[in-house]
């Protein structure tokens, strides 16, 4: 009867985590967008530790309306004071590039 105990603490335990999900991310790394492009430019982050980048756009006056991570596949639009979450995958120690919709301002996020 152990194992079926195991199994429902686990189960419990994971639809805890799934609705603490859409929740605000306590952990995340805040990154700006704006005339300047974004701000920090490049964040390091361990590997192997999960990690959220909180992207918001606070300026109409920027053309980083979206940021795009070419490696990964990620493109998400950035509406104005918004934050935008994109957990970023620390599995291999790398340079994750990010630019605007358009390729420029290019920063990065390194995993070591
Ligand atoms: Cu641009």
């Amino acid at each position: 009867m152990r194992a079926s105990v195991f199994v429902t603490v686990l189960a419990v335990l994971l639809v805890t985590l799934g609705c603490s999900k859409p929740a605000q991310k306590p952990g995340a790394i805040a990154i700006t967008a704006d005339q300047k492009g974004f701000t920090p430019s490049s964040v390091s982050v361990d590997k192997g530790k999960p990690v959220t980048l909180a992207f918001t756009r606070t300026s109409n006056d920027t053309c980083a309306t979206a940021v795009v991570f070419p490696e990964i596949n990620v493109k998400k639009d950035l509406p104005l004071d918004t934050p935008v979450y994109i957990d970023v995958p620390t599995d291999t120690a790398r340079t994750l590039k990010f630019t605007c919709g358009m390729g420029m301002f290019e920063s990065s996020v390194v995993v070591r």
